[in-house]
């Protein structure tokens, strides 16, 4: 095939695609160069996310990455694609990001800034959530340039370990109701950091507006299958579903991609 690289291409038509693994070592912006032969439209995305609709000799586009691996993938719109290879670089500085610090932003009920040696500012936000129905919350005031999915990197710890037992080695993961502007929540699960002095980042793809935006963080103890009942009650003292929000160090926000 004139123009490929390696052993080929992959012939993508309409509605076919192909994926791609990507590892990235930080929550960070990096650049898409996928080479693409043939006449056809194809449409990228990064982890569930569209990115850019891609052709011959356009299709490069600046991503914001998750640590860790990422999915990437290219599927046929029209025509056929002739997907060659895609070349990933890291460029964190190519979308521009802007740093909120929890311990700044707008705390309600037990929710509190407290020091912690090694979060930004060594201070973060821990106390979010609590028993159902309450009003623990932390909440960003967020400024977007223009409507579109961005991609907000939670910096969080999450210390909250249940013992583990013979049958169930860690059944225990902090949440995060995230709810942008008032709309329904979107919960997100916060894999343990093992200390609350030990912060991670998380990238969570939000929906924002022009302007200013709210992003609060709510959490709660969930329900059993019931919908009624919960674990604390029919096994108190047990640590089998977590109430709390993780500590909140800081959130950076950017757009989820760019040309
Ligand atoms: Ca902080």
């Amino acid at each position: 095939m004139p123009g490929s690289t390696g052993s080929g291409v992959a012939e993508v038509r309409e509605g076919q695609s192909v994926t791609f693994w990507v590892y990235s070592a930080r929550d960070a912006a990096a650049t898409l160069d996928l080479g693409l032969l043939g006449s056809g439209k194809a449409l990228v995305t990064v982890n569930g996310v569209e990115v850019t609709e891609a052709r011959r000799g356009d299709s490069t586009v600046a991503v914001s990455m998750s640590g860790g691996v990422n999915k990437v993938t290219v599927t046929g719109r029209t025509g056929t694609s002739l997907v060659d290879r895609l070349d990933v670089r890291p460029t964190p500085d190519a979308l521009p990001a802007t740093v909120h610090q929890a311990e700044a932003a707008a705390l309600a009920g037990t929710a509190k800034a407290a020091p912690f040696s090694l979060a930004d500012g060594e201070a973060a936000v821990t106390g979010i959530g609590g028993p159902p129905g309450n009003a623990n919350t932390l909440t960003f005031t967020v400024r977007a340039d223009r409507d579109g999915t961005y991609a907000m990197r939670v910096r969080y710890a999450n210390p909250e370990q249940s013992a583990a037992t013979h049958y169930n080695p860690d059944p225990l993961a902090r949440h995060a109701d995230v709810s942008v502007n008032g709309a329904a929540p979107q919960r997100v699960l916060f894999p343990h950091t093992f200390h609350e002095n030990d912060f991670w980042e998380l990238t969570v793809p939000v929906r924002l507006k022009k302007g200013d935006n709210t992003v609060r963080f709510a959490a709660q103890e969930l329900p059993n299958f019931d919908g009624t009942t919960y674990a604390s009650q029919t096994f108190p003292g047990v640590l089998l579903r977590s109430r709390y929000a993780p500590v909140i160090d800081r959130i950076t926000v950017a757009p989820f991609s760019g040309r």
